[in-house]
C-alpha cells in the first residue's frame, strides 16, 4: 500500500448506524439516545499497518432526505464510499440502496469522480432480519460491488475502520497479503476488544 492518506464517505439512510459506527472505531461510548446528522462531519483517524501510519478521513453524512444536493459534495472526492444499510429493517426500506449506487457510478462514468471505490456495508447484523444480506449480497454482485456485514452492538460482527479499509483496497487474488493482514488484524482486533468493550 503506497498512500498515507485516504478519504471515506459513509453514506445511507438516517439510523442505519454510520454515526454510530464512527464513534465505536474512536471508541467512545454509544448513544442510546438517537440524534441525527444535519450536516456533514469530518472525523480524523490514523491506522497502522506494517509500522506504516495511514491517515484516515471520514466524512459522515446526513439521511437520503438532502442527498441529492450535499451528500455528492464530499463522496465525489472521496477514495472509498461505504453505503450503509440496515440489516435490522424490511429489505423493501433498503432498496434505494440501489438509487445511491447507479448515482454515484453515474458520477464515477461522467469523470466527476477520480477514483470510487464503493463498499455496501450491511449494518445492525445483530438484529438482521433473515433474508435481507442475501438480497443485498445480490444487489453487489451483480454490480460487481464489495459488501461486507458488521455490528456496533455485537463484537463478533464489528468491522473494524482498518477492516473495511483493507477489504476495499485489497485486491482479493493476492492471497498472501490477505493472510498477513488477517493476522495482523486479528491481533489488532483482540487488542482492541480488550481495551474498548462496549458491551
Ligand atoms: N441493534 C443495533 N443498533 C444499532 C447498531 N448501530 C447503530 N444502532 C442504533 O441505531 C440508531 C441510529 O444510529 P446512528 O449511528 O445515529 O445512525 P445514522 O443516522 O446512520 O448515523 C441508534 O439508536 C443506534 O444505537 C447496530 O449495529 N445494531
Ligand atoms: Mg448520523
Amino acid at each position: 500500500m503506497e498512500r498515507k492518506k485516504y478519504q471515506i464517505s459513509l453514506i445511507g439512510k438516517s439510523c442505519s448506524g454510520k454515526t454510530t459506527w464512527i464513534r465505536k472505531n474512536k471508541c467512545e461510548e454509544i448513544e442510546e439516545k438517537y440524534k441525527a446528522s444535519q450536516s456533514a462531519v469530518y472525523t480524523e483517524m490514523s491506522i497502522y499497518f506494517d509500522r506504516r501510519r495511514i491517515k484516515v478521513e471520514i466524512w459522515d453524512t446526513p439521511g437520503q432526505e438532502i442527498f441529492e444536493r450535499i451528500v455528492p459534495i464530499y463522496y465525489r472526492r472521496s477514495d472509498i464510499i461505504c453505503i450503509f444499510v440496515d440489516l435490522s429493517k424490511e429489505i423493501e426500506v433498503n432498496k434505494d440502496i440501489i438509487k445511491y449506487i447507479e448515482k454515484i457510478k453515474e458520477d464515477i462514468e461522467n469523470k466527476k469522480m477520480e477514483e470510487g471505490n464503493i463498499i455496501i456495508v450491511g449494518n445492525k447484523k445483530d438484529k438482521e432480519i433473515e433474508g435481507n444480506s442475501i438480497v443485498i449480497k445480490e444487489i453487489a454482485n451483480k454490480r460487481r460491488i464489495k459488501y461486507i456485514e458488521t455490528s456496533n452492538i455485537d463484537n463478533k460482527y464489528f468491522k473494524t475502520m482498518t477492516d473495511i479499509l483493507f477489504y476495499s483496497i485489497i485486491e482479493e487474488e493476492n492471497e498472501n497479503v490477505i493472510k498477513e493482514i488477517k493476522e495482523i488484524k486479528e491481533e489488532k482486533k483482540e487488542k482492541k476488544e480488550k481495551k474498548c468493550n462496549i458491551n
